[in-house]
């Protein structure tokens, strides 16, 4: 039997279920990576199954996210995450090493494996030939104590890459095309396998980008076979031990296939607010930029840095615009500084900021009202960048470097000839600032400061649901809408009940109150609902606030599992149109959920205000519809231990 690539790394960690597209399948995790934002959650619920050590191959908990300290708290969070680290058998990756996805490909990634992240741009990895995947820290901290990571077995779609790419153009716009042409949900679903003549010439960096954005697809993974060029990059980092031939048969089936000739690209830009509003850079050329943002998981690597180096050497920053430049890992940063790049960038007026997350998550450097932002970032949803009103706009590192010099969105074809930078042949690997755990981790304090607050709980659910819609929303809402970043408030990811006066704080600023006059209820929402981050806070806070269901169009993946893990009911209306009829301060009643759920039949939900019925079905499993009932995960591995 032929088998794509996802069928031959599913299969060999398959421990439940069929490849059957769209049924449950249970893997086996080899490698997990938690951020600070998520980990400390991660941590308290691993904490919460009760296990002394991870049963992973490896687990890695990065900071990279929550750098600014502005008070006591991140510190605080740091400080647990390395103790609690070294208690149970993890690697801790200190504040300045750099981005998870981006340390994890340098320093831990290897074809074959299966990795979970507590982050939704996890399959970064997939640029190596592994099959990585984001989810809710609930499910990473299930994984890391050994038990079978579940999800709906993807369709495997092939995108064929053909040509090579011209001058300028970038990997960053490979992605970008498929946004363009597939849309933010386009991936939902489906796992996009990358094959044909094109991608011999694309190197692991350049393949990460593109697995990295996959994300903005909603696809559950993106990954390339491993093959020379994954040899090439691991031996440069090396771990030429790691490597290991992997490909799909000749004659696999897809789902579908989707050919890009990479020699008709051009540059490419994402105009706010969606990642997939994607036009040519000409056709917005000259458009005033205020901003320019350099980094990211998507594109911080040695060798984008090293080309936004080459393109500013010898010039400076235009008057109007201020030029952040994160590194994505300590590795890229100390590589530029001893090449001299990092002299070009600082000369050229680059502001340089700590190897993290920085401006991509709202840590600092918001723009100014009404600013027009340009990123090579992967994110432009409105408000996620900390000015409610300003633009943000998405392309390759080349195209920000050409526009910080210009002042205005550029074609970076108008300069001239363009930089040729190679992947280095040997990387500086210098891992003193990865802390491997103790043999004996017993005795390992775990450190709480004052901002770690004990996990909220709750009940089985009730049979029948009763309550007021709390809120109605549009299609393709973020969980970055659901429960907003920035600094102000990721440093109370670990503290529940200060987290929730902020939920949906960018659509309704009264929803925490209402929530809590009314003691819980329904949101209605489109479709969609819960694109983007993986962020289980967008979840675990509806529910602390008493969110007994979300009734929607469609859902994103992540979200959808993360909904069912905290005990919400995640419906989807049968008759789309039944969600236009449905106001806010209506009430719904849902009777005998538990018949409803296991019987598989659609649920009949009352709208009790307006006197009509309506259908809602519940796509889980099995499993997922015990993990419910009992009122989440944690609930249900209590009952079953
Ligand atoms: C993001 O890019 O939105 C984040 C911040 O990395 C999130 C995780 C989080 O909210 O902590 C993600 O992508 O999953
Ligand atoms: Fe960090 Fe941004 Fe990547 Fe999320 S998308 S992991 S915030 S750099």
């Amino acid at each position: 039997m032929t088998r794509t690539l996802v069928e031959k790394i599913i299969g060999e960690h398959l421990v439940e279920g069929q490849m059957l597209p769209g049924s449950e399948i249970g893997l086996r995790i080899d490698q997990t990576l938690t951020q600070d934002a998520t980990g400390t959650m991660t941590y308290l619920q691993f904490e919460a199954i009760g296990m002394d050590r991870v049963r992973t191959e490896l687990s890695v908990s990065y900071v990279d996210h929550n750098m600014l300290q502005t008070d006591f708290r991140n510190a605080d969070d740091h400080r647990y995450l390395q103790t609690v680290a070294a208690r149970h058998g993890i690697h801790f990756s200190r504040p300045g090493n750099g981005i998870c996805h981006q340390v994890h490909l340098e320093r831990f990634g290897a074809p074959g494996k299966t990795l979970l992240g507590a982050d939704s741009h996890t399959p970064t990895g997939g640029g190596l030939g592994m099959l990585a995947i984001g989810s809710g820290g609930l499910d990473v901290a299930v994984a890391m104590a050994g038990r079978p990571y579940y999800l709906p077995m993807p369709e495997v779609v092939l995108v064929r890459l053909l040509g090579q790419m011209s001058p300028w153009v970038s990997a960053k716009d490979v992605i970008l095309e498929l946004l363009r042409r597939l849309s933010v949900k386009g991936g939902v679903g489906r796992v996009f396998e990358y094959g044909g003549p094109g991608i011999a010439s694309l190197s692991v960096p350049q393949r990460a980008t593109i697995t990295n954005m996959g994300a903005e697809l909603g696809a559950t993974s993106s990954l390339f076979p491993s093959d020379e060029q994954t040899l090439l990059f691991l031996r440069a980092q090396g771990r030429e031990q790691d490597w290991r031939s992997l490909a799909a048969d000749d004659g696999a089936g897809y789902a579908e296939t989707i050919e890009i000739d990479l020699s008709a690209l051009e540059p490419l830009v994402a105009v706010p607010h969606m990642p997939d509003r994607v036009v040519p850079v000409r056709e917005v050329a000259g458009t005033p930029i205020d901003q320019v943002c350099i980094g990211s998981c998507t594109n911080s690597s040695v060798v984008d840095l090293e080309s936004v180096a080459a393109i500013l050497e010898g010039q400076v920053v235009a008057p109007g615009v201020s030029l952040t430049v994160s590194p994505g890992s300590r590795q890229a940063l100390a590589m530029i500084a001893r090449s001299g790049a990092l002299h070009a960038l600082i000369s050229a007026g680059a502001r340089l900021l700590d190897a993290g997350c920085g401006p991509c998550i709202g840590m600092g450097q918001s723009p100014a009202s009404g600013a027009a932002s340009l990123r090579s970032f992967n994110r432009n949803f409105r408000g996620r960048s900390g000015t409610a009103d300003a633009g943000i706009y998405l392309a390759s590192a080349e195209v920000c470097a050409a526009s910080a010099i210009t002042g205005v969105l550029t074609d970076p074809r108008t300069l001239g000839e363009a930089p040729r930078i190679e992947m280095p042949a040997a990387f500086t690997v210098d891992d003193r600032l990865i802390i491997a755990p103790p043999e004996n981790n017993a005795s390992v304090e775990v450190v709480r400061g004052p901002n770690i607050k004990p996990l909220p709980t709750r009940d089985v659910l009730d049979d029948t649901l009763q309550g007021e819609v709390l809120l109605v929303t549009g299609d393709n809402i973020t969980t970055d809408d659901i429960m907003p970043a920035g600094s102000q408030v990721l440093p109370f990811r670990s503290n529940i009940p200060a987290m929730s006066q902020y939920v949906f704080g960018t659509i309704d600023k009264s929803f925490p109150e209402r929530a809590r006059a009314a003691g819980g209820g329904f949101v209605i929402g489109g479709e969609n609902y819960g694109q983007g981050s993986s962020r289980e806070h967008a979840a675990l806070v509806p529910m602390y606030l008493g969110v007994q269901a979300v009734i929607a169009k469609s859902f994103a993946r992540i979200h959808h599992a993360n909904l069912a893990n905290v005990g919400i009911v995640p419906l989807t209306f049968v008759d789309a149109a039944d969600a236009s009829r449905i106001e806010q301060d209506d009430l719904l009643r849902i009777a005998g959920l538990g018949d409803a759920l296991r019987s598989g039949r659609p649920v009949v939900v009352e709208n009790v205000t307006k006197g009509w019925v309506f259908r809602a079905r519940a796509d889980l499993s099995p499993r997922q519809i015990d993990v419910l009932l009992a009122g989440g995960m944690l609930n249900h591995i209590k009952i079953n231990s």
